[in-house]
């Protein structure tokens, strides 16, 4: 039993974020998994908003994933926080969070869509996992309404993509340039919340075999993505990230 519910898109890299510190922090918790739109409901009546994840707890609801960082950090003793409290430190680890979230969120998401979304079976797959049977089964009927949806929703194009595909890259960049003296963390000698969020976001673009469960398995890939998902795992800061997945997820 558990009095905490956390309200997800399952294959949704943030709701990965929030998982991730959750699990970390040893936190019992009841995931409702929802496809997109479908997750507006129960979002809301959990006490949220329009996105997830959604974390909901016996004193009050957060609705975003780094509010849900903060507040399992608020319940783990100082050596275990993913925010540390030495003031340059966590400045430094809030300004890497904060890019993650705003650039590298959205264009990973948005490159990978559009290599996925033409991929009928590979997506419908991922859709209907880990998702109630009634909208599993609505997305198997309804998939090009669903496809279409996504597609307006994001903004999906060849251009678009191509564009966050080079933004995905110039972040990658920045985080090679910072782990290429071979540190195992961005920010100090203990993982933080810029350690998690690098991960968690870019875990669409480098397919780690523990998040396969929510995601597929990278030889399914269309050939095409794969070869990107390749050069992405190839940089100093995808074998980063790959690393943080091994020991620390
Ligand atoms: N800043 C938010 C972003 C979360 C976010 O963008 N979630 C997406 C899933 S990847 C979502 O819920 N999208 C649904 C929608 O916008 O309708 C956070 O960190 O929690």
């Amino acid at each position: 039993m558990t009095d905490l519910l956390l309200v997800t898109i399952p294959f949704s890299h943030y709701c990965e974020k929030a998982r991730w510190a959750l699990d970390r922090a040893g936190l019992l918790y009841e995931e409702r998994a929802h496809l997109p739109i479908a997750h507006y409901l129960p979002a809301r009546l959990a006490g949220g908003a329009k996105t997830v994840p959604v974390l909901k707890t016996p004193d009050r609801t957060l609705g975003d994933s780094t509010d849900i960082l903060h507040w399992v950090d608020a319940r783990l003793p100082e050596p275990k926080r993913l925010f540390p409290e030495d003031r340059e430190a966590r400045a430094e680890v809030e300004r890497w969070e904060g890019r993650f979230d705003e650039k590298l969120g959205p264009a990973v998401r948005r490159w990978a869509y559009g290599h996925l979304l033409p991929d009928v079976e590979n997506t419908r797959r991922v859709m209907q996992q880990n998702v109630p049977l009634a909208e599993a089964l609505a997305v198997r009927a309804g998939f090009p309404v669903a496809r279409e949806i996504i597609r307006r929703g994001l903004h999906i194009n060849p251009e678009s993509c191509a564009r966050s595909l080079a933004r995905a890259r110039e972040i990658f960049d920045e985080v090679s340039s910072a782990v290429s003296d071979g540190r195992e963390f961005l920010v100090g000698n203990r993982l933080s919340a810029a350690d998690v969020t690098f991960a968690s976001l870019a875990s669409p673009a480098l397919f780690p075999e523990r998040n396969n469960r929510w995601l597929c398995a990278r030889d399914q890939l269309p050939a095409a993505m794969r070869s990107e998902v390749d050069r992405f795992r190839a940089t100093p800061a995808g074998a980063y990230a790959l690393r943080l997945y091994s020991h620390h997820r």
